[in-house]
């Protein structure tokens, strides 16, 4: 649609009023949004917007769950069937829903505090049994949406509203605690690194299992303004310059620590049969026939474009050790690229 509007009686300016390209998938109703200006959640929400419509899925077989907090509000905004839970809950809730629809696409999007601080005993169970699921945590280190409060999440030194002194308990490294608990996908990147994360969304939508990609995303509100590091912006450069990309890494080596390099990268990626196959499988030798099983995961979702992975990949590749990565890190691409 485009409008004419009237500058003088001699002079036209056309503008031209188009449609926005995430819209398509957006709640647009619902906008504008809450999220203050320069939170970097609303940049993770167009990677995965950009992911689905490049996936080819079918946009009828997929929910969004998500928790409570700014990035709980992720599922309102989704023009998807989605289901905003109570907080730390998304991870159950979206396992029933797996349970019960098994050709679902099922994605869980929310913020560290609501899924490895409340809701961390779900999310290191879903894990360990390999529920098909992709989860997506954006990780602000801090409690945004009630005021900025230490999360598990927050590095050690970090000034939170509830620690002004600086966190001294030690946080999560959570593509470990993701790998250690039997997650299948497990990867990283920044709100910064934009085609890298789109890439892992549309990797992620078409793998099975567990699958989890954290997002480090700035809160310029409450944790850039506590931690005095300036704005929105201030926190991109950061991880323009300080983002490091090595898919290589040895997950235990991927800790965050105050205002450091940040490790990103696709850390695992191994095809393991989920919890409904296991399921399947284990009592249809015991049963036999008088097993009634539920219809195969996945449907329409397989099949997308992005390539399966290797069985066992990870199993394979040699684990770097602590010096070896060092040296690489300084040759290895920094972020945005
Ligand atoms: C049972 C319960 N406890 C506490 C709260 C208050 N609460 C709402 S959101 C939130 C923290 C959210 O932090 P995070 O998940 O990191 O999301 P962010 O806002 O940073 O995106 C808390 C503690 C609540 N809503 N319900
Ligand atoms: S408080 Fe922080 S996390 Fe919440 S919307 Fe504002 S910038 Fe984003």
């Amino acid at each position: 649609m485009s409008k004419v509007m009237e500058k003088t009686a001699t002079e036209k300016t056309e503008t031209v009023e188009a449609e926005h390209p995430a819209a398509p998938f957006l709640r647009m109703d619902r906008i504008p949004h809450i999220w203050c200006p320069t939170c970097g959640i609303g940049t993770v929400v167009r990677c995965f917007a950009d992911a689905l419509e490049h996936s080819k899925v079918d946009l009828n077989k997929i929910a969004i769950v998500s928790g409570i907090g700014c990035t709980g509000r992720v599922a309102g905004y989704m023009k998807l069937d989605a289901f905003h839970t109570t907080h730390g809950r998304p991870v159950p809730f979206a396992t029933g829903l797996k349970l019960g629809r098994p050709e679902l696409l099922v994605t869980v999007f929310s913020g560290d505090g609501d899924l490895v601080g409340i809701g961390g005993n779900h999310f290191i169970h879903a894990a360990r049994r390999n529920i098909d699921m992709l989860v997506v945590l954006v990780n602000n280190f801090i409690y945004g949406m009630t005021g900025g409060q230490n999360a598990p999440t927050t590095p050690i030194s970090a000034r939170s509203s509830t620690m002004p002194f600086g966190n001294f308990e030690r946080p999560f490294n959570l593509p470990h605690l993701a790998e250690s608990c039997g997650a299948s996908f497990v990867a990283r990147w920044t709100s910064l690194h934009i085609r890298r994360l789109t890439k892992s969304f549309r990797e992620a939508i078409a793998r099975k299992g567990f699958r989890f990609i954290e997002v480090i995303a700035p809160c310029a509100t409450l944790y850039a303004r506590l931690n005095k590091l300036g704005t929105g912006f201030n926190l991109m450069k950061f991880y323009h310059d300080n983002a490091i990309i090595d898919h290589d890494a040895d997950t235990r080596d991927v800790d965050i620590r105050f205002q450091d390099k940040i490790i990103c990268g696709k850390f695992v990626d191994e095809e393991r049969p989920t919890y409904s196959e296991m399921m399947h499988e284990h009592y249809t030798r015991i049963l036999g026939d008088k097993f009634v099983g539920m219809p195969p995961e996945g449907g329409m979702i397989r099949d997308t474009e992005e390539k399966s992975p290797s069985k066992g990949k990870k199993a394979t590749k040699e684990r770097k050790s602590k010096t070896s990565k060092a040296k690489s890190a300084k040759s290895n691409e920094t972020g945005g690229k």
